[in-house]
C-alpha cells in the first residue's frame, strides 16, 4: 500500500476513468443490482481514487427561515398545509446568523449551511441573505444557501456576494416528482440549477430515500445528477425524517442496505462530489454510518439540528470519527473541485499510474491539526 500524498501535480491520470455524462439506465440499474459487497468494493475502489478515504467534510446547517411554506412537499416538516406543530419564524436577523456561524466554526465545521422554508425568495429578503453571506464568508467558513427557487438574477446576486454553494435537491425521479409535490416541478427545478451553475456557483444537489418510491425512481434521480453537463459537487442522499403530521409520517421502514447502495452507486458515477450522508443519522446506529462512510460518503451535517428536526449530538459524532479513525476534511482540500478545477490535486498521480490514498496516521494527525483544531482537539 502506498502512503504517498495527493500530487499537487495537474497532469492526468491515465488510470482514472474520465469522469462520465452519459449514464444509461441499464448501466446504473445493474450497479443496485451487484453482490452488496462486489458493489461496496467497487465503490471504496472508486472513492479512493479521488479522495482521502479517512477524511469527511463537515458541514452545519442553520435554519435561518421556519415553516410556513407555501409548497406542498409530502416529506416537509415545513410546509404550511401540514400540522406539525412547527412553530414558524421570521427571517432571523443577520447578526444572529452569524453568531451562530461562529460557534459552527468553533466547533469544528468548515461550511455553514444556511436554509429556508421559502417557495422562492422574495426581493425584498435578498439583501438581508446577502449580508448573511457575506458575514459568514468572512468568518472563513464555505457559505451554502437553500432558499428554494432562484432566477438569474438573484443566482448572480448570491454568487456576487460570494456564495460558495447552493442546496437545490431533485429529491427523486422525474416520473415520481408528481406523486410527491404538486406545486412545481422537475423542469422548475432544473432551471434553478442551471441558473445557479451559470452564476458561477457550485452545485449541491441531491434527493431523499424512503419516500415509498421503487429502485428505479433512485436509478433515475442518480442518472438525472450524473448527467448533468457538470456533476454536482456536493451530493446529499438523505434518509426521509418521517416527521408526524406529514402525508409521509407513517411509511414503512427503509432498508438499511437500499439506502448503503444508494450512497455506493452515487459516489461510483460521481467519483469526484462529495456524497453527503444527510439527514436521517439520528435513526442510523454507528455500524450503518461507517457502512455509509465505507460506500463512500464523505460529508455530514454536524450540529445536534438540522433544519427542524434532530440529528446526533456533536459529541457523539467526534466520538464516532475517533473511533473510526476519520478526520474532519481541511477546508483547503475542499477548494478547487469543480469539474475542470485542479482535480488530480486530490487524487495521487505518480507515473501515470494512480496509487490508493492512504495517509499514514502522522500525516492524518497533522493535517487535521492544522486544520480543525477545535474538532480534533476535543476528542483527543
Ligand atoms: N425550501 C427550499 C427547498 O425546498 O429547496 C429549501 C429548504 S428544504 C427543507 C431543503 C431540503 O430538505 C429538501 O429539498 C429536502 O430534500 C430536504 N428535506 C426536507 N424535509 C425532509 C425530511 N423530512 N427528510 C429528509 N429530507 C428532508
Ligand atoms: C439536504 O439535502 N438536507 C438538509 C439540507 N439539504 C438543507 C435538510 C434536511 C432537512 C430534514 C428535515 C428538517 O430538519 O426539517
Ligand atoms: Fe417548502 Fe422546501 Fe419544505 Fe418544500 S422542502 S415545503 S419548498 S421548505
Amino acid at each position: 500500500m502506498s502512503s504517498a500524498k495527493p500530487s499537487s501535480s495537474n497532469a492526468p491520470s491515465s488510470n482514472v476513468p474520465s469522469l462520465r455524462h452519459d449514464w444509461m439506465r441499464d448501466e446504473v440499474s445493474a450497479l443496485f443490482a451487484l453482490p452488496f459487497n462486489d458493489l461496496l468494493f467497487q465503490a471504496q475502489t472508486v472513492h479512493r481514487q479521488h479522495f482521502n478515504p479517512n477524511q469527511v467534510q463537515v458541514s452545519t446547517l442553520c435554519s435561518i427561515k421556519t415553516g410556513a411554506c407555501p409548497e406542498d412537499c409530502k416529506y416537509c416538516p415545513q410546509s404550511a398545509r401540514y400540522d406539525t406543530g412547527l412553530e414558524k419564524e421570521k427571517l432571523m436577523q443577520v447578526d444572529a446568523v452569524i453568531e451562530e456561524a461562529k460557534a459552527a466554526k468553533s466547533s469544528g465545521a468548515t461550511r455553514f449551511c444556511m436554509g429556508a422554508a421559502w417557495r422562492s425568495p422574495k426581493n425584498k429578503d435578498l439583501p438581508y441573505v446577502v449580508e448573511m453571506v457575506k458575514g459568514v464568508k468572512a468568518l472563513g467558513l464555505e457559505t451554502c444557501m437553500t432558499l428554494g427557487m432562484l432566477d438569474d438574477k438573484q443566482s448572480s446576486e448570491l454568487a456576487a456576494a460570494g456564495l460558495d454553494y447552493y442546496n437545490h435537491n431533485l429529491d427523486t425521479s422525474k416520473e415520481y416528482y408528481g406523486d410527491i409535490i404538486t406545486t412545481r416541478t422537475y423542469d422548475d427545478r432544473l432551471n434553478t440549477l442551471q441558473n445557479v451553475r451559470d452564476a458561477g456557483m457550485k452545485v449541491c444537489s441531491g434527493g431523499i430515500v424512503g419516500m415509498g418510491e421503487g429502485e428505479q425512481d433512485r436509478v433515475g434521480l442518480l442518472i438525472q445528477l450524473a448527467n448533468m453537463p457538470a456533476h454536482p459537487e456536493s451530493v446529499p442522499i438523505n434518509m426521509l425524517v418521517r416527521v408526524e403530521g406529514t402525508p409521509f409520517e407513517a411509511l414503512d421502514d427503509l432498508d438499511s442496505f437500499d439506502f448503503i447502495r444508494t450512497i455506493a452507486v452515487a459516489r461510483i458515477i460521481m467519483p469526484k462530489s462529495h456524497v453527503r450522508l444527510s439527514a436521517g443519522r439520528e435513526e442510523m446506529n454507528e455500524q450503518m454510518q461507517a457502512m455509509a462512510f465505507f460506500a463512500g460518503a464523505n460529508s455530514i451535517f454536524y450540529g445536534e439540528k438540522l433544519l427542524t428536526t434532530a440529528n446526533p449530538e456533536a459529541d457523539k459524532d467526534k466520538q464516532l470519527f475517533k473511533r473510526l479513525g476519520i478526520e474532519p476534511e481541511p477546508y483547503s482540500a475542499v477548494e478547487d473541485r469543480r469539474e475542470g478545477g485542479n482535480a488530480s490535486a486530490v487524487s495521487n498521480v505518480s507515473n501515470g499510474a494512480v496509487e490508493i490514498f492512504e495517509p499514514t496516521a502522522k500525516e492524518a494527525i497533522q493535517q487535521t491539526a492544522q486544520a480543525t483544531p477545535l474538532f480534533y482537539n476535543a476528542v483527543s
